[in-house]
């Protein structure tokens, strides 16, 4: 009996350590995995010419690897492609790969292990362009590692972060010109008063577009209706449907009124029991009442007088 329990404590103690060791193998593997990261663009205007970069991150080290970025050749021409500091200097690449595509490969007789810039693509954006949301999608293939740092020959795992690309032209009304940003959420459009935010005076940016107009619960609105924080304007061309969230400064709640309620939740971020990320972006550019691009107490201090009124 004693005998058999000493057994299965050795088993037991073995199992562990093996079990222990293939943890600490994996956690290693996983943080050192090459990660690629390609630039977001958020802030494009049609005719602008942009640089996209392929960086590589955490990286322990390969030999050899072939690249794809794929991209909507209506909306992109790539200009040139320039071999980056973390890359080898074998380096082959085609801008005319393929029907929107752009390859590259390095190869090395080392193992290439800087972090950095791996490669630089020109792109012309379309001036005729209205409104774009997509992406530019990279693929690692092949990527070969070296067998003295237990990769193997074959294949080394990678991750790929970015590429979000946002365009949109400059959209004006009759009364100012209304800011558009965007980011990984989407396009966000920017008033400064609800007096300027009327739909048709919007809807002649997007002449040759299908333009539809809608309240911050999702309901159409009528046409004379004008447009305030959260309302959505969906701009739709062939099969692809662009949405804009609308922000107008001080109607933090999107009631189309500049009251306490405004200062209220500019407070509560002001205060820090509200982060602008909780918030969203339309209603944070709105509680930036005076623009500087913070949400703190001077904002609560202009709209608490609003309130007052
Ligand atoms: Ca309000
Ligand atoms: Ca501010
Ligand atoms: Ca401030």
């Amino acid at each position: 009996m004693k005998n058999r329990l000493i057994k299965i404590c050795a088993c037991l103690v073995g199992t562990l350590t093996v079990l222990s060791c293939l943890c600490v193998a994996f956690t290693a593997n996983a943080a050192v995995l090459p990660e690629f990261t390609v630039s977001d663009l958020y802030q494009v205007r049609p005719g602008d010419t942009v640089s996209v970069e392929v960086n590589v991150n955490e990286n322990r080290g390969y030999c050899a690897g072939e690249f794809l970025l794929e991209y909507d050749p209506s909306v992109l021409t790539p200009v040139s492609i320039a071999r980056g500091e973390a890359s080898s200097e074998y380096f082959a690449s085609n801008t005319e790969y393929g029907n929107g595509q752009v390859f590259f490969a390095v190869i090395s007789e080392e193992l290439m292990s800087a972090e950095g810039n791996v490669a630089t693509v020109i792109f012309e954006v379309d001036d005729n362009l209205v409104v774009y949301g997509g992406a530019i999608e990279l693929s690692v293939n092949s990527l070969v590692g070296n067998i003295s740092v237990g990769y193997g020959l074959n294949s080394v795992r990678s991750t790929v972060n970015g590429g979000d690309l946002y365009i949109a032209k400059e959209i004006t009304v009759p009364a100012e010109k209304l800011g558009v940003f965007a980011d990984s959420n989407g396009f966000v459009l920017c008033g400064t008063s609800i007096d300027n935010m009327i739909q048709s005076d919007i809807s002649k940016n997007f002449a040759s577009l299908t333009t539809k107009y809608y309240s911050a619960n999702g309901t159409a609105l009528s046409a004379a209706t004008r447009l305030t924080t959260l309302c959505t304007i969906k701009v739709t061309s062939g099969s692809r449907t662009n949405t804009f969230v609308v922000s107008v400064k001080q109607d933090v709640d999107g009631n189309y009124k500049l009251d306490g309620e405004d200062a209220f939740i500019a407070g509560l971020v002001a205060s820090g029991m509200l982060t602008e990320e909780e918030l969203g972006k339309a209603q944070s550019n709105a509680a930036d009442a005076d623009g500087d691009g913070d949400v703190d107490q001077n904002d609560f201090a202009i709209m608490e007088a609003n309130g007052l009124k």
